[in-house]
């Protein structure tokens, strides 16, 4: 099923027109709404009419999260508040917040969009979904129950949290579909598996997942132990919130709603330009969005873009599962590491759960870095005598990859704490100096 055949499936010619078009209309619009943006195009020596179509979008100043934040609250708002009928924010880990406004049209747009994803991911009207997306200022809430709505299934609006009631809920309701972060989804069939909860009397079928990322391995945990199909759908909130891009039943990259948000690859170093298929940071310009549109804003996820035509019959370009961010890098002794290596590395060693946090330290001016590791409960009761050349086997896996000396500890089940929302997974002490 897909949700917008016109919209989902056009040629590409016909897509890059429609960009070409809606572009030369967003530049207008914020050269005369938005001083910000007025001034950055005045100093780059552009005007309106510089930009006609999507060729001349390179020309264009990036935006950064900075950007946003320099002009907290409303300053890159297009329109005047009296236009604006809904904000969210997202909560970031330092500093201001990011503030987003959405028009009456926005809204609608955000409907539109996040009923494709959840028609890409299967979803059809005599569905319940479950949301138990944290509703509030972050757009996973609400963003997924007005998609939800639109596509006339039944919205179950849980919210996160509280465990042992959402899976009474599944229960009592026959939830087919579950929206939450893929942390928590493996936290309830944990919970599942530990309350010896019958896995029949839980009917899902679907989860959509997203908002962190994810890997290959957890995605292929949750699936076998919910017995359920994981997509994987992406957004963020100075973009819409959710409804950017998802899987779609083939699971072979995500589909960009690129007539609204479009997408391009640049080195996050030199700023230049990638071609398809190589990996960097995505950037987004909004097309349609009326309340705070965005020209070329640095996202800091890494990936790729693919314009093949996918077996669904869409012929969205997609982009591939984001195993991390630019700035989630960390560069320790030198060394740079992402933590989606250091989980991957983990997983593929069988007795190791996917619950693991990562401590960087600095120790005499010496960067060290510690990986703290659940290990199967079983192990700890039958195993205890193997569990040294376990750590071993863990460390040498972890430094023959990253080149590094490891510190491991395995520690017992539930040690580490679970979470309803957004997981951390590393602490990085040296920035708490
Ligand atoms: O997380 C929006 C969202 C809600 C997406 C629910 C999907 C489902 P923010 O809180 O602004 O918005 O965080 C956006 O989260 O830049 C990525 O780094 C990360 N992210 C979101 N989805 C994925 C995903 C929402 N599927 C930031 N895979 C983004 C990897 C993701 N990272």
């Amino acid at each position: 099923m897909i949700w917008n055949r016109t919209s989902e499936c056009m040629t590409r010619r016909d897509m890059i027109a429609l960009q070409g078009t809606r572009l030369s209309e967003l530049v207008e619009r914020v050269y005369f709404n938005v001083p910000y943006y007025r001034e950055k195009m005045q100093q780059a020596g552009l005007g309106p009419e510089s930009i006609n179509n999507i060729d001349d979008l390179q020309k264009l100043p990036f935006t950064t999260k900075d950007d946003l934040r320099d002009n907290y609250p409303f300053g890159l708002f297009a329109l005047p508040t009296s236009e604006i009928i809904r904000l969210h924010a997202s909560s970031g880990t330092t500093g201001k917040p990011t503030v987003v406004g959405y028009t009456r049209k926005d809204l609608a747009t955000w409907s539109e969009v996040v009923a494709r994803t959840l028609t890409c991911a299967g979803v059809e009207r005599n569905d319940f979904i479950q949301i138990a997306y944290g509703y509030g200022l972050f757009t996973g809430g609400l963003g997924l129950h007005y998609g939800g709505e639109k596509i006339g299934a039944v919205v179950i609006p849980v919210s996160g949290g509280n465990t042992g009631r959402q899976i009474q809920i599944m229960q009592d309701f026959n939830t087919s579909v579950l929206a939450c972060t893929p942390s928590y989804a493996l936290y309830l069939a944990e919970y599942i598996e530990e309350m010896k909860i019958d896995r029949r009397s839980v009917k899902l079928r679907t989860g959509v997942f997203g908002a962190e990322p994810w890997t290959e391995n957890i995605r292929r945990e949750i699936e076998s132990k919910l017995d359920i199909k994981a997509i994987d759908i992406y957004g963020l909130s100075e973009i819409i919130g959710p409804g950017v891009a998802s899987e779609c039943m083939f699971q072979k990259g995500l589909h960009v709603n690129e007539d609204h948000f479009i997408p391009e690859i640049i080195d996050p170093v030199t700023l230049e330009p990638l071609s398809e298929a190589e990996e960097g940071e995505l950037v987004f310009t909004t097309i349609t969005k009326e309340g705070l549109p965005l020209i070329r804003y640095r996202t800091r996820d890494l990936t790729s873009l693919d314009y093949q035509p996918c077996e669904c019959g869409r012929t969205l370009v997609r982009m591939k599962k984001c195993t991390g961010r630019s700035d989630d890098m960390m560069i320790i002794r030198g060394v740079n590491i992402f933590p989606s290596t250091i989980e991957s590395i983990l997983l593929d060693i069988g007795e190791t759960r996917p619950h693991y946090l990562i401590i960087i330290d600095r120790v005499n001016n010496m960067d060290v870095l510690q990986v703290l590791v659940e290990v199967d409960q079983q192990f700890f009761l039958d195993r205890i005598g193997q569990l040294e050349s376990l750590r071993q086997k863990i460390r040498s896996s972890l430094e023959s990859t990253l080149g590094i000396s490891v510190d491991v500890k395995l520690v017992e089940h539930k040690t580490i704490e679970r979470s309803e929302g957004k997981s951390k997974r590393v602490i990085d002490k040296r920035r708490l100096d």
